[in-house]
């Protein structure tokens, strides 16, 4: 019995190892680039491309998906270059809303009437 205990204790450690070795590394590789998502008030395909082509545009962005229905947009950055507060106040000079962050009101008025938020889809 005291054998079986101890091979299992054994195992269970090489087990932690593992698992704690593969952790880390996920932890490095993951290092590197963040992903946020932000509430936007984009309406349409067209802000779809101006939010995307802004973003890729930003420093420290990597890539960045808009999903139109949703509203949300998916920014994967370099922390080391940008931030989360960065990033939405460079979608409010888009002109559109960024979470709790409101449009820039001149960049707004810049927009396609039709990518307003109150216009009328
Ligand atoms: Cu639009």
């Amino acid at each position: 019995m005291k054998i079986i205990i101890i091979a299992l204790a054994a195992i269970t450690c090489i087990a932690n190892t593992a698992y704690s070795q593969a952790a880390d590394s996920t932890t490095v590789k993951k290092e590197g680039i963040q992903t946020i998502q932000v509430k936007t008030s984009a309406v349409c395909d067209m802000c779809k491309e101006t939010l995307e082509k802004a973003m890729a545009f930003e420093k420290g962005v990597k890539d960045s998906n808009l999903d139109v229905d949703s509203k949300v947009l998916t920014v994967k950055y370099d922390p080391k270059k940008t931030s989360p507060e960065k990033i939405k106040k460079a979608i409010t000079l888009t002109g559109y809303d960024a979470d709790e962050m409101p449009a820039d009101s001149a960049a707004y008025e810049k927009l396609d009437p039709c990518c307003r938020k109150d216009a009328k889809h």
